[in-house]
């Protein structure tokens, strides 16, 4: 297909990654924009002094890309800081963009890709690759909305959950039990909390056996999956990418009898570790395998389960078999030896080696349907594979409904099967600013149902972070509440002001019928659900240097507030707004503000929503699940604008489409 605003560059001899869904014509030579050097194989552009970039996705820092450096291998780091260059995804699409002129760039390169912006040389934007076959597409458009488009277009619709997956859900690494799930859904219910999901981690498993489920701890498994939907709850078990390597478990005899596992040089299964202790990894590029794996969704699904998250999928590696020898052996070098600084380094080093080792990466490879390839050429696909083995499982095995499905690694392509979490962030301040930069980021690479891990993962949490980060988490697709083993509990109960958390998702589920239509319109239409201020607002230079106020959708703008101890913040209006200061969905109140730089109050149970002119802000009465919610009798916040200008849109909510 000859496409107008789309150009395909081919260099070397580059494997079909399954990101791009149109066929578009081959142009010869070099994109352009760019220079080519051979000798280092890499590409440049030369920026103008006031070029933004935008994309890549899930990373650290900045809405604005320029000034850092970004590593494209999907990788299982908990320590989400800014001097880090790589964290679970790999979403190589960019916009570059000075409002005289723009166009975007999408690098179709499974391995190791390198976004030099302007970090070696600040004014240069240098692309290379550990591995040069690669398809490298030029996207050109008037504006980076319509940059968005296309590539969308290309790479084909975003995944569409079930509508109660706009629910609230409640997460924590170390509910054991059916009971302490019931505790959760029974804490939430006397608080009058709405919640529509709790999660299963890793501890409901038998020995974190994928597609097991602990008989003692969760005793007629059936049953209380029924019991928890009949209290309004979806629960939504975890899958790792390890198959645990133990005699008679039926997936791993399946696996190994069908040939179905990554294997080394010498044809035997790559043997690593992660949770369930040593496994073997699924072949998820082989279609074969996929196809084995993703009806194993079936054995929960055929128990009542509706959704799923796919975790360790980069995949994360405790160690392997293999390097874990090579380690033991040197160690020894080093026992009788006295350590001077040196040394000191370089056993620690040794030793701190043996998880996410780089060489372990090169020790196993895939058949791609025939192809052999080595497993760090096409590093990055792996959690997209695996997310696909699901996702297509789900379309032969549950044809009628939607299933609820995200993962923590992914690749261009994923969005097509699942959202993602944004993995293991820290009870931080800052992580809650950044998880504001990340959502922009996520809608332009086609990642609608996302979200993070709400007050933080690791780390101490205290209240007022977590909810503050409800407050801006009510505007985030994916709606969850989630806490790693051994941290301070952060369900809503474990603090003392509840009914502000009550307000705060009630006002969510008052909204759902306005997320709802703005996500379902972005996913139809190849729109951004969530987009920063420097796209809508092109010639307002300072909209370029906003990145703590964000889009929601066509009718509003929201301002979290992201800061300890605040009681208000600086809100930039670009355009003459109506702010609602929200208490509760029933309890607010309303100013026009002219545009300009404002000091705008908002206490800790107050959040900031700003309707543009023109437009229409539908609510709700608040339910206590989303089923619940009449989208009938909804009532209608307005400035200079009719009720009818809004256009709702409405589907059963669980039907494919
Ligand atoms: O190595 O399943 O990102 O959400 O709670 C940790 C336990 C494994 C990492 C996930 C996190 C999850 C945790 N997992």
């Amino acid at each position: 297909m000859i496409s107008n605003n789309i150009k395909k560059f081919v260099f070397g001899n580059p494997i079909n990654t399954g990101a791009v869904v149109k066929d578009i014509d081959t142009s010869v030579g070099v994109p352009k924009e760019f220079e080519y050097d051979r000798a280092t194989d890499s590409f440049s552009f030369s920026f103008e002094k006031d070029d933004a970039v935008y994309g890549l996705g899930e990373t650290v820092r900045g809405i604005n890309k320029r000034g850092w450096i970004y590593v494209s291998n999907n990788y299982d780091d908990p320590h989400h800081e800014e001097t880090k260059s790589s964290l679970y995804a790999s979403q190589n699409f960019l916009i570059i963009d000075n409002s005289k002129r723009c166009f975007g760039i999408f690098i179709d390169n499974p391995g190791t890709v390198t976004f030099d912006i302007g970090y070696t040389n600040s004014d240069l934007f240098t692309i290379s690759f550990e591995d040069n076959d690669t398809y490298f597409y030029v996207i050109d458009g008037n504006t980076p909305y319509e940059i968005v488009s296309s590539f969308r277009s290309l790479i084909g619709r975003s995944y569409i959950p079930p509508i109660w997956a706009f629910g609230f859900g409640q997460s924590r690494w170390g509910y054991e039990s059916a009971d302490d799930i019931r505790t959760v859904a029974k804490r939430y219910k006397e608080l009058n909390i709405p919640i529509d999901m709790i999660y299963l981690d890793i501890d409901y498993m038998q020995d974190f056996k994928d597609f097991t489920v602990n008989p003692e701890r969760f005793p007629d498994f059936e049953n209380f999956v029924a019991e928890m939907k009949n209290e309004g709850i979806h629960l939504v078990p975890i899958i790792d990418a390890g198959v645990k390597i133990q005699k008679d478990y039926d997936i791993y005899e399946e696996g190994v009898a069908g040939d179905y596992f990554c294997k080394k040089e010498d044809g035997s299964n790559l043997v690593a570790a992660v949770w369930p202790g040593k496994v073997h990894f699924p072949d998820f590029l082989n279609s074969k395998a996929r196809k084995w794996f993703g009806d194993k969704y079936k054995i929960l699904t055929d128990v009542g389960i509706e959704g799923f998250w796919n975790d360790m999928n980069e995949p994360a590696i405790f160690y392997t078999e293999d390097h874990l020898k090579e380690v033991f052996s040197e160690i020894k070098n080093y026992e009788n030896m006295e350590l001077d600084i040196w040394s000191f380094f370089e056993f620690k080093d040794l030793i701190g080696s043996i998880d996410n080792y780089p060489e372990d990466y090169k020790r196993f490879y895939h058949d791609f349907d025939g192809i052999k390839i080595r497993h760090d050429k096409v590093h990055n696909l792996y959690g997209f594979y695996m997310t696909r083995s699901a996702g297509e499982a789900f379309e032969r095995n549950n044809p009628d409904k939607r299933i609820l499905m995200f993962s923590r690694s992914s690749y261009t392509g994923m969005h097509r099967y699942g959202g993602i979490w944004t993995g293991d962030n820290l009870s931080w301040w800052s992580h809650l600013l950044l998880n504001i930069k990340q959502m922009p980021s996520l809608s332009m690479t086609g990642f609608l149902y996302s979200g993070a891990d709400i007050g933080g993962f690791g780390g101490n949490t205290t209240e007022d972070l977590v909810l503050r980060w409800t407050e801006f988490g009510i505007f985030t697709p994916l709606f969850r509440n989630h806490c790693a083993l051994g941290c301070r509990e952060q369900e809503m109960y474990q603090f003392e002001k509840t009914s502000d958390f009550k307000n705060i998702v009630e006002l969510r589920y008052s909204l759902i019928p306005y997320i709802y239509s703005e996500f379902m319109k972005a996913v139809l239409n190849n729109t951004m659900y969530c987009a920063p201020l420097a796209f809508e607002y092109r010639h307002d230079e300072r909209c370029k240097e906003i990145e703590d106020q964000l889009l929601i959708g066509s009718s509003i703008m929201i301002a979290p507030v992201y800061e300890q101890n605040k009681t208000g913040r600086y809100v930039y209006l670009p355009e003459e707004m109506k702010l609602i200061r929200f208490r509760s969905c029933n309890d607010y109140d309303e100013e026009v503000l002219s545009s300009g730089d404002h000091y705008v109050k908002a206490d800790l149970n107050e959040l900031l929503v700003f309707i543009r002119k023109g437009k229409v802000l539908p609510l709700a009465k608040p339910a206590r699940h989303v089923n619940d919610i009449d989208f009938e009798n909804l009532s209608y916040i307005t400035f200079d604008s009719k009720p009818d200008d809004y256009d709702l849109y409405r589907d059963d909510g669980i039907s494919r489409i």
